[in-house]
């Protein structure tokens, strides 16, 4: 009915303006047999942001501790975006206000409070049941500011309001719609238009005389409408003190702390009772992340796709929403709902504080010996004299035969992930004899390079959100090869859509430059290649040496994370540079790469990871005595090689820093002008686990002391989940 009536008000205006609301309206949202796969990528398509919801129920709470919670939660979420935020909370039940600031969450917490005292706003007074909602967004349509951050409204008193993660696709067709309906926009996003379609349906009903409609009614009704990504929150006046949260792509988890239940019992696994509206105080949440759960509750729900969740009277009901089945009754049909059991967290809040640390890259970096511990628990087996050292993927054991027999592996990845798998690339074809080719996701996608039924693709991806990689991913089911994913996110899109893989889990990575995370998945890319080889007899004692090696790597990074003051020293000589190079082969031709990355990342300057086979090739012409340059010459087959670089470099005054193996000091110093780090020595193959450690360092203290953000660098966020 109403996508009839939106469509008849086109077709007695412009004509073309018709046929494109048409397109997008009948088919992409409606129509059954479009194809599945344009669909899902148009789904694909979308940035990350942060939502967090709060909702007391039949417990009192002031207002001052509702702002509280709420701004704790947008402070963890901050990572995923971060140029500006906004709240809403309660003037009564029946009058919504909203804080929207440019800027970090500190900024939107210093002007909420800076307009509660304006207006004599009583921070004490207290509610026995209240709905908040907020969030922090990282903009695709529209600059930083005010009027575009989030909850965007439906118009004049708030009837409805939405905090949104995502891109809506169609919001232009829409726009154009509302405007016609005599609405008027405040903002430029995209989201605007989902508050105001809100409001002309919950008008449209209540005109034709549905006065019973029910807000989930009405969002399933929106959301009809709606092509792209999002996850949403919904918040209204005529709803008091109910919230609907809704997703498809972006993620989103609702958690569930029972007030009685935790007073009595405590709660184990076994006791996660699903809510009902039984007139139980509770607790309810709705977050982007669970980190920002994990500090209430660990009882939670992971919100699918097309799934409508309804928090109302302390009660929880879960709506499915069909895209193929259109509306055309005159009123909004009554859905039926959904029963779906809450899961525990495995996640404890020390996991996700600060710690002794000044920022989370530094705690990540000085926590890898205890992440590498936890990516291998349980999966290396090195048993007493008759067992043989094996490893034991459990996500992959039923698939190995199928790996073994591929024609190739395409390891597939942006960013560090990429080199992660650029690292392990040469262990995981001297193990298995399978030639292992290398794809950025982007550029896999852009090509529409060849895959094949008879390939295993392993996707990479600290998140398992990364867009680009989901987006190849998709490619790669398509065409039929078996698909593998390398994550460190239990739930996350590529852990769901792959067909098999492996959990890194080296715990939750808030710093946006990756450093804990990359070592993790080189572990977990060696021990696949160890896998993958498993039923070879001629390399076993090379795989036992490299067992030997995984056991003694946790012990090994924390010696090389002694450099530490070393490194600062050297960012301090490096502070004023400009550039620079780091050179590297084989094995760490990786570690140069994601060195440089990491420099590039957090100290915003400029750096190069440069394959020193290719030196001569180019590179050379920029060497002089003033650009620093670091040379990896850690021991490996291409040691004498790297000798030789060094030899060439020197000899055009280049100004070097050399990485080499303890007690190699001698054999790689040219004229004892060069300043040397000495790292620990492990199995070739692990090496670049230990190396790229000083370097994380290295960028950590430059940018430090060249007074950057570590953990929010300028225009990076965390998960990339756009194209
Ligand atoms: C599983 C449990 C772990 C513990 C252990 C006991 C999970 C998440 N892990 O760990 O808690 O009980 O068993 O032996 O419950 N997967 C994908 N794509 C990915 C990543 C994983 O399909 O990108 C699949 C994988 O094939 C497996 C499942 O997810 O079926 C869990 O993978 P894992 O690596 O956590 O498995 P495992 O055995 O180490
Ligand atoms: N597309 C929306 C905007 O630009 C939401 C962005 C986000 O996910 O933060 O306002
Ligand atoms: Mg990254």
């Amino acid at each position: 009915m109403y996508f009839l009536s939106l469509c008849y008000c086109h077709i007695t205006s412009l004509l073309c303006n018709y046929i494109c609301f048409f397109i997008y309206n009948f088919f992409l949202i409606n129509h059954p047999f479009f194809p599945d796969c344009i669909k899902k990528r148009l789904l694909l398509i979308r940035k990350m942001c942060g939502i967090f919801a709060y909702l007391n129920y039949n417990v009192t709470r002031e207002r001052r501790y509702i702002l509280e919670v709420l701004f704790n939660g947008l402070r963890r979420l901050e990572y995923r975006g971060y140029d500006s935020a906004g709240i809403s909370i309660d003037l009564n039940s029946n009058s919504p206000l909203v804080f929207r600031q440019e800027g970090n969450i500190e900024s939107l917490v210093k002007s909420v409070y800076h307009d509660v005292a304006a207006t004599d706003l009583n921070l004490e007074e207290s509610f026995s049941v209240h709905a908040g909602i907020s969030h922090t967004r990282w903009a695709t349509h529209g600059e930083p500011a005010p009027k575009n951050s989030h909850p965007q409204s439906s118009g004049a008193g708030n009837e409805f309001l939405v905090v949104h993660n995502g891109i809506i696709t169609n919001y232009e067709v829409l726009k154009e719609t509302l405007l016609r309906h005599g609405f008027t926009f405040e903002s430029e996003t995209d989201t605007e238009v989902i508050p105001k379609l809100a409001k002309f349906i919950f008008d449209n009903a209540n005109e034709e005389g549905d006065q019973s409609v029910t807000f989930s009614q009405v969002v399933l009704e929106v959301i009809r409408h709606l092509e792209g990504a999002y996850a949403l929150t919904f918040k209204s006046r005529h709803y008091p003190n109910e919230l609907i949260a809704c997703k498809r792509g972006s993620p989103l988890l609702l958690g569930v702390k029972d007030l009685e239940e935790e007073a009595s019992a405590g709660s184990s696994f076994g006791d996660a009772k699903f809510p009902s509206s039984n007139g139980q105080p509770k607790e309810l949440f709705l977050s982007s992340d669970a980190n920002a759960l994990v500090e209430h509750t660990k009882k939670v729900l992971v919100i699918e796709d097309g799934e409508v969740v309804h928090i109302k009277d302390g009660g929880v009901s879960i709506y499915k929403f069909d895209q193929a089945k259109n509306n055309h009754g005159g009123t909004l049909s009554r859905p039926a709902s959904v029963q779906r059991a809450l899961s525990i967290l495995k996640m404890e809040v020390e996991q996700i504080n600060k710690g002794k640390y000044e920022h989370y890259m530094q705690k990540e970096i000085h926590e890898q010996p205890e992440s590498l511990t936890t990516t291998m628990r349980g999966r290396l087996i090195r048993g007493g004299s008759c067992k043989a050292k094996t490893v034991l993927l459990g996500g992959l054991k039923d698939h190995l035969k199928t790996i073994r027999r591929s024609r190739r592996i395409v390891f597939v990845g942006c960013g560090t992930s990429y080199n992660a798998a650029l690292a392990a690339r040469s262990i995981v074809e001297e193990l298995s004899g399978i030639p292992v080719t290398m794809e950025i996701a982007s550029d896999l996608v852009d090509r529409q390079g060849p895959i094949y039924r008879e390939d295993t693709a392993v996707f990479v991806s600290q998140s398992g959100e990364t867009a680009d990689t989901l987006l190849a991913l998709e490619y790669a089911l398509e065409n039929g090869a078996l698909c593998v994913g390398i994550t460190n996110t239990v739930g996350s899109a590529i852990a769901r859509h792959t067909h098999c893989g492996v959990h890194i889990n080296a715990g939750c990575e808030i710093g946006v430059a990756s450093t804990k995370a990359y070592t993790s998945q080189i572990v977990v890319m060696a021990m696949l290649a160890l896998a993958i080889g498993a039923d070879t007899l001629s390399n076993q004692a090379r795989r036992e040496a490299i067992i030997d090696g995984l056991f003694y790597l946790p012990r090994k990074v924390k010696e090389v994370l002694k450099l530490d003051k070393e490194m600062k020293d050297l960012a301090k000589l490096l502070i004023a540079e400009q550039s620079l190079l780091v050179f590297g082969r084989g094995y760490n031709y990786a570690t140069a790469l994601e060195g440089a990355l990491k420099v590039k990342e957090v100290a915003l300057m400029h750096s190069e990871g440069i394959l020193a086979g290719e030196m001569k090739h180019g590179p050379l012409a920029l060497v002089d005595e003033n650009l620093p340059i670091v040379v990896i010459a850690t021991r490996d087959s291409c040691f004498s090689k790297q000798q030789s670089v060094i030899q060439q470099l020197h000899a055009r005054k280049g100004r070097l820093i050399v990485m080499c193996a303890e007690g190699d000091k001698a054999s790689v110093s040219v004229g004892g002008s060069s300043r040397v780090i000495e790292v620990p020595h492990v199995v070739d193959c692990l090496q670049p686990v230990i190396n790229v450690v000083p370097l994380q360092l290295l960028a950590y203290h430059l940018t430090v002391l060249r007074g950057y953000n570590v953990d929010q660098p300028r225009n990076l966020a965390k998960s990339v989940t756009t194209q």
